[in-house]
């Protein structure tokens, strides 16, 4: 005479609930729209200045400016080694700018703004604003927080929610003793 040992099979059901698993499959899913903030390429972005964001380059669907930087005559003699390129995106979210110099001292901290004039107009003029009588800071203007690391390398992103281009924004100035120091036309 046979009997079946069948009811077991309930109990292994329940233990055969894939808990773990479940937890896992809601980490790697972002809600649509969110932005990403990491990079996880081992380089570091300095965004000491509260901006930050995606890289102009790698903003999706954004047009692209790039500009190289230009020393100029007002440079400290110590800095004409320094150079490197700046982008601007325009995007549905507004505008990007981000920006690599090198040649920087190592440790120091260099300021640097959106300017209204082209570079070869009184070395990019007066600050972009969007509002040219209102505060001089972000978000009426964007600016740019570097830090050199230990090559002299730094790179620095700002975004902003309005679109800079066209309301005149025409280059990028990085600053040094409160002289100015390299200059791009996007
Ligand atoms: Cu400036």
């Amino acid at each position: 005479m046979t009997r079946r040992t069948g009811p077991s099979s309930r109990a292994s059901a329940l233990l055969a609930l894939p808990a773990a698993a479940l937890l896992l499959a809601g980490c790697g899913d972002p809600a649509p729209g969110s932005e990403e903030h990491s990079h996880d390429d081992g380089h570091s972005h300095s965004h000491e200045d509260g901006s930050g964001g995606t890289h102009a380059t790698e903003v999706p669907g954004a047009e692209v400016s790039e500009a190289a930087f230009e020393l100029l005559d007002s440079a400290p003699s110590r800095l004409d080694g320094v150079g490197g390129t700046a982008w601007l995106a325009t995007h549905e979210s507004g505008t990007t700018v981000s920006a690599e110099l090198s040649g920087l001292e190592p440790g120091e901290q260099y300021m640097s703004h959106v300017h209204a004039d082209s570079c070869t107009d009184n070395d990019g003029g007066p600050h972009f604003a969007f509002d040219p009588g209102g505060p001089e800071e972000p978000p009426n203007e964007i600016h740019l927080t570097f830090t050199a690391d230990d090559d002299g390398v730094a790179t620095a992103t700002a975004e902003s929610e309005q679109d800079a281009r066209a309301a005149g924004a025409e280059s990028i100035v990085v600053h040094a003793d409160d002289e100015r120091l390299v200059c791009a036309d996007f």
